[in-house]
């Protein structure tokens, strides 16, 4: 490897790490919470406002908190009069557009606290975005809040009806 390809070598490798720093930056993230659940849950809903201020849009892949055993991307969808959580595989955010997370929609599902949670406790989710990018966020802890659908209650119960 003579010098001359060492420089071009360093260099790429440089523009890779820039690139990924930029793209983590392009995402803003707002109002992020989690929703307290019942003590006999096993999981936690979490919500958020994303925007996308740059000129490309981006994909988030997928997420993961050091407080939780998995996490995954909801949709909660009304069928038939009947909710059911929908796992979305991946969430796209337009350029120069916003996605939010809330009840009745979008959420990220937050699966098997190691500790459990109160309202005020703070959350660190990882979110990670196409190309590798990564972006840390802080959710805090909010009390549940009654009329919205119990995202926060018991998982095994993927369908709920409305009427009740
Ligand atoms: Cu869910």
């Amino acid at each position: 490897m003579n010098t001359h390809t060492r420089f071009a070598l360093a260099a790429s490798l440089l523009g890779g790490l820039l690139t990924t720093a930029v793209h983590a930056e392009d995402l803003k993230v707002s109002n992020a919470w989690v929703r307290e659940a019942p003590p006999t849950s096993a999981v936690n809903a979490a919500y958020m406002h994303i925007a996308n201020p740059g000129a490309t849009d981006r994909t988030l892949t997928g997420a993961s908190s050091p407080q939780f055993e998995t996490v995954e991307i909801h949709r909660t969808e009304i069928v038939d009069g009947m909710a059911r959580m929908l796992p979305q595989k991946q969430l796209v955010v337009p350029a120069g557009g916003s996605v939010t997370l809330e009840p009745n929609g979008l959420h990220l599902m937050l699966i098997q606290a190691k500790q459990p949670l109160h309202a005020g406790d703070h959350v660190e989710i990882d979110l990670h975005a196409d190309g590798g990018a990564a972006l840390k966020i802080d959710a805090e802890v909010r009390p549940d809040r009654e009329g919205d659908m119990p995202e926060g209650m018991d998982h095994s119960q993927h369908m709920q009806h409305m009427q009740h």
